[in-house]
């Protein structure tokens, strides 16, 4: 017997909603009406180029159309969640596109997840298919998909682009029956956080809400019908999607670039090859390009912004963009769960290197709170918290999480540390919680050490995030030993990796010690063992 699962829901209250809709916010569109308006504007422009295909707005329509009529042909219901592991290609359009127009609802999982993260997400969320790519960079996602649904037999259907074996080719899925009608308010696919405590949490975003959020996003970054957009990042990732990412541009009408992998060499000459004038990268890429850029064969004359986010860009490094790569910087300080900034393209140059940029919104409330919850005095640090028309108020089927995470009156407790100068320009500070921004991916502390400590070798470990020149922090894993053995750190990490990880989360890093020597008295916080283990670190005294 599968049990009963909540349907994913976003509620804000009455007289917010009612206020967002007045202000013109949301607007009562959903993904497919947006694509349908695009058509009816545009039906010949090019929305979607990768390396094999290249596709009109009509074309996305229609192959969105068929995928929609297939999956419910399928025996998939509206409101049936359907886990999307697909890498940069211009199919992953018409498998969303189709699963927005048959309601149904994406989960979005990173092509990096393995079997340990898609089995939770697959049944956090009751998912009832997935839809993956056969291959992508030597990776092959078949078998990874049938390890998840012998775990989670409710996954009915695995929905393969490209070759599928003995599963559902997405190209043989075919108009069926009629569509449904799409409700603008309801919640239009499930996201994931990086998770700052324990396993990643899934975000619910509403057609109304993301919609708003990456329309007023392709105007802050002046899209229009001669824009290109390129995907470098992994597309399922929020700040590729939609700040402004993938959905800002094809909203805008403009044409998407899907880049494989975003080392310099692919980037570059996609750049040059379909006139990109827009992308955007996490830090560590940033460095990369800038390396590569002066002696790169490919024009990047194209290219008028360069958008950063995802993690902290330092000034230095910031005001080297436009020297090197001949662009506007663009930061993007923003989260899955809602809240964008960034840094205006006319602002002046110290506001662009040396800020994370303001919130997309008027309607975005900001607060920045000390440790007892009161406003700090203006241009201090303090804990971060939002709400407003796009930040969600409360994640999927989880209510402990929920408890933690958003205010009794719905405000969403970021965890990032800021102060705000005047003109509401945030300046990220760091991090209240235990996570490691390792180049813009999160992960848990919390998590790398519940894998861990199921190794018989592994009586402890606490996992603390260290400055990395590159990364920007990378992973340390301090382990105590059990009695008697000796493990060793590659043993480790193979270990993690063969519990089926996504690769970024397997420790960079591990130290062993013989105790974690805390001066507490008592049993202390894992949160205060993990502070002093970092300074010591930091100090150099390990041992
Ligand atoms: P997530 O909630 O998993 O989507 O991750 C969002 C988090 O990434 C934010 O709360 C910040 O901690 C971090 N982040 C995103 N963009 C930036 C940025 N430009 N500078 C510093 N941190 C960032
Ligand atoms: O890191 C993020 O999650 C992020 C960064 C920039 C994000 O979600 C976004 C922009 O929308």
């Amino acid at each position: 017997m599968t049990q009963a699962h909540p349907v994913p829901q976003q509620i804000w209250p009455d007289d917010l909603a009612a206020r967002y809709r007045e202000k013109g916010y949301w607007r009562g569109e959903t993904f497919g009406d947006v694509l349908r308006a695009r058509v009816a504007d545009h039906p010949d422009r090019l929305a979607v180029v990768d390396d094999r295909n290249r596709w009109t707005y009509a074309d996305l329509l229609a192959r969105a159309t068929s995928a929609a009529g297939g999956y419910l042909s399928l025996g998939l219901k509206p409101g049936d969640r359907v886990i999307v592991q697909v890498p940069n290609i211009a199919h992953f359009f018409p498998a969303v596109f189709g699963l927005f127009l048959a309601g149904l609802v994406p989960v979005y999982a990173l092509p990096a997840h393995r079997q340990t993260e898609l089995i939770h997400f697959a049944k956090r969320s009751g998912a009832r298919a997935m839809v993956i790519a056969d291959r992508h960079e030597g990776f092959d996602y078949r078998p990874l998909a049938r390890l998840v649904q012998a775990e989670v037999p409710d996954i009915a259907h695995i929905i393969v682009i490209g070759d599928a074996g003995d599963h559902v080719a997405f190209d043989s899925l075919r108009a069926g029956p009629a569509l449904p009608q799409v409700d603008p308010s309801a919640v239009a696919f499930l996201q994931i956080s990086g998770g700052s405590t324990g396993l990643s949490k899934l975000i619910p975003r509403t057609h109304d809400d993301y919609i708003y959020s990456f329309r007023a996003s392709a105007e802050i970054c002046r899209l229009t019908g001669d824009s290109v957009y390129m995907a470098a990042l992994p597309v399922a990732h929020n700040f590729p999607m939609s700040s402004p990412g993938v959905f800002g541009a094809l909203h805008a009408g403009a044409r998407v670039v899907m880049a494989p992998n975003p080392a310099a060499e692919t980037a570059f000459s996609l750049i040059a090859r379909e006139g990109v004038t827009i992308t955007g990268v996490v830090p560590p890429l940033a460095l990369l390009w800038m390396a590569a850029a002066p002696r790169t064969p490919h024009d990047l004359s194209s290219l008028q912004v360069l958008q950063v986010g995802g993690a902290k860009f330092i000034p230095e490094a910031a005001a080297r963009v436009r020297p090197t790569l001949g662009c506007t910087l663009q930061q993007v300080f923003g989260m899955a769960e809602g809240l964008v900034n960034y840094t205006r393209l006319d602002d002046p140059e110290e506001i662009i290197t040396g800020t994370q940029g303001r919130p997309i919104s008027p309607d975005d409330e900001v607060l920045i709170l000390d440790d007892n919850g009161d406003p700090v005095p203006e241009g201090e640090p303090g804990h971060l918290l939002a709400r407003g028309p796009y930040t969600i108020r409360g994640y999927h089927n989880d209510p402990a999480a929920n408890a933690r995470s958003f205010t009794p009156d719905g405000f969403y407790r970021t965890g990032d540390i800021v102060k705000r100068l005047p003109g509401g320009y945030l300046v990220v500070q760091g991090r209240a919680g235990d996570h490691i921004n390792r180049a813009g991916e999160k992960v848990s502390a919390e998590e790398i050490e519940d894998h861990l400590l199921a190794h018989p070798a592994v009586f402890d470990a606490a996992v603390v995030s260290i400055p990395d020149e590159f990364l920007g922090e990378r992973s340390c894993a301090f382990v105590i030993p059990a009695e008697g053995t000796s493990p060793r750190a590659p043993e480790l990490k193979a270990f993690m990796r063969g519990r089926g990880v996504a690769e970024f989360k397997v420790p960079d890093q591990v130290v062993f010690v013989p105790e974690f020597r805390t001066t507490a008295v008592g049993k202390v916080s894992r949160n205060v063992l993990r502070a002093e283990l970092r300074s010591r670190y930091l100090n150099k005294e390990t041992t």
